[in-house]
């Protein structure tokens, strides 16, 4: 197809409650959109870079700036293109990962749509629904995250995670094994943790958790291995698999025995596909991460958890864990599961009155 336009689209949701980390809190997402005009019609994406750098380095101006000024006149410059050819396209501009998922999302859904095929079908889904899974921020107090929790285990959940650093670790976990029994609980440390600090990891294994997130840092695979070994509950990483390769190498060295995708932090969707068949074939379960996503970024992670290797519950929690108002028709978990849309492209299109309600900026970019 060919590009004709492409609009880069700030919104601002407030979220219904901060979401704190060991990077920092959050009060509202602040999220950049892509609309692409083709010959054959409009495609959206929504890049997941945060407002800050504490996640990985990418943050909303900076990928706002390089789609601008670098990865949008890529793909202008290249005419004709399809989503199999947008990773190539964006080749010469190094990183900046959740910047090329997007782009490469809005091509997806734009050719999607034109052939009438769903997103899911497109990336082998197996399933028509999925497992919700909750992530929980730091909370002010015990008692506050019991409360959370608690009305998230009521609405249906099917699996808690909780976001720990040293020193901020045993009392939560301890506490809400104890009001709540072995519901299926995990923690994220985002890479909070040190190798020599795995003695307060291996505190937490009376605990049976599913999993402990990125305890390291990003870049300390073999450090995330020694401590693999020496704790007995599973390390997942999330922020350390940044592509297929990366994925390959950090089971080869042991740093993992789960994987967390999330499109965004490998490059785009079609990259995640390739994470998952790594993990598929080494017999290692995958989830969806989330990134606070609105509904559009929602709508192509729950095609993505259809997909077979995805055995363990995802972050992808109803808009109104997140929104009071949504981009798109909010979704509501039926059961703590969410139906995987099935309309064209990504299945779903923002709200009009949402989008004009919400957006802080707008930029139209032509060849
Ligand atoms: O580390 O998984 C993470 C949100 C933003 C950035 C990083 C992470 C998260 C979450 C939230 O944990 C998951 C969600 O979208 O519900
Ligand atoms: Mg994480």
């Amino acid at each position: 197809m060919v590009v004709e336009e492409v609009e880069l689209r700030r919104v601002r949701l407030p979220l219904v409650r901060p979401f704190v980390t060991a990077a920092g809190a959050s009060v509202a997402r602040d999220a950049l959109l892509v609309r692409l005009m083709t010959d054959e019609g409009e495609g959206w994406g929504e890049c997941v870079a945060m407002a800050e750098p504490g996640y990985t380095s990418e943050y909303v101006e900076a990928a706002q700036h390089v789609l601008h000024h670098h990865l949008v006149p890529l793909l202008l410059a290249s005419r004709r293109v399809a989503a199999d050819d947008v990773a190539r396209v964006l080749g010469p501009v190094q990183g900046h990962p959740m910047a090329k998922a997007a782009l490469e999302t809005a091509v997806l859904d734009a050719e999607l749509r034109a052939e009438g095929r769903s997103l899911a079908e497109r990336l082998g889904a197996v399933r028509a629904e999925v497992d919700c899974g909750v992530a929980v921020g730091m909370a002010p107090s015990l008692g506050a995250l019991l409360d959370e929790v608690g009305g998230y285990l009521d609405q249906g959940y099917r699996r808690i995670k909780l976001k720990v650093h040293p020193g901020a670790d045993l009392d939560p976990v301890r506490a809400v094994r104890e009001r709540f029994g072995d519901v299926p609980l995990q923690v994220d440390a985002n890479g909070s943790y040190r190798t020599q600090d795995w003695p307060l990891l291996a505190a937490l294994d009376p605990f049976d958790l599913l999993l402990v997130e990125q305890p390291l840092p990003p870049e300390d695979l073999l450090g995330s291995a020694q401590v693999a070994r020496r704790i007995r509950t599973p390390v997942c990483l999330d922020e350390s698999i940044t592509s297929a390769a990366a994925a390959a190498t950090a089971l080869a060295v042991g740093a993992c025995s789960v994987v967390n995708v999330k499109p965004g932090r490998v490059g785009g969707l079609l990259e995640a596909v390739r994470v998952h068949a790594v993990c598929l074939a080494a017999g290692v379960p995958v989830w969806c991460g989330g990134m606070l996503e609105t509904g559009l970024g929602r709508a192509a992670n729950l095609a993505l958890a259809a997909l077979p290797g995805f055995t363990l519950p995802g972050d992808l929690s109803g808009s109104d864990r997140y929104f009071s108002r949504d981009l798109t028709a909010p979704f509501v978990p039926v059961a703590g599961r969410l139906p995987v849309p099935s309309g064209p492209g990504l299945g779903v299109v923002p709200d009009p009155d949402a989008l004009a309600e919400l957006t802080t900026s707008v930029v139209v970019l032509r060849p």
